[in-house]
């Protein structure tokens, strides 16, 4: 498990899970899109809130599907962006940080289902030019051709009062 705290800002190569640390009181943005021949799922889950989210997808630059909507606990902005959505900020002055853990798995299989293989995933915590925001880019690789982006994840944290 790799905890993107002690991650420098330039690219790390880890298995999955990939943790990500923020703020408890930031909103959250996810925006996830596939450059794969293979099916592509992403499994993030909140560990603050226990929800997990499954994102699948396939094809040349395709918005991940959020398969579990009903599941979520988002907040207004982001979800009308195909592949993006938002989940929103915890109140609770006790919970300093927040957590979530990110899992990338593909399918070799033309059907349903199948996800059985790991993908191996890439993370950068992008430079905050000392600004309020806090990003992360995740490429996962299949395997296929090592170029690190059969599923893109942009994460952004937005603190209280940014939405
Ligand atoms: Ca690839």
């Amino acid at each position: 498990m790799l905890d993107s705290n002690s991650i420098p800002t330039e690219g790390n190569i880890a298995a999955s899970p990939v943790v990500i640390r923020f703020p408890a009181n930031a909103t959250l943005q996810v925006m996830a899109q596939t450059n794969a021949a293979w099916r592509q799922l992403v499994e993030i889950q909140d560990q603050s809130t226990g929800r997990v989210y499954i994102l699948t997808g396939q094809g040349e630059v395709v918005p991940m599907n959020l398969e579990n909507p009903e599941d979520g606990d988002f907040s207004g902005f982001g979800g009308s962006l195909p592949g993006a959505f938002s989940l929103s900020r915890i109140d609770d002055p006790n919970e300093a940080d927040r957590v979530i853990s990110v899992v990338c798995k593909y399918s070799r299989s033309e059907g349903g289902g199948g996800f059985d293989d790991y993908s191996r995933v890439r993370v950068r915590k992008m430079p905050d030019h000392g600004g309020p925001v806090q990003q992360w880019e995740l490429g996962a690789e299949d395997g296929a051709d090592d170029d690190y982006n059969d599923v893109i994840i942009h994460v952004m944290a937005f603190p209280a009062g940014m939405h």
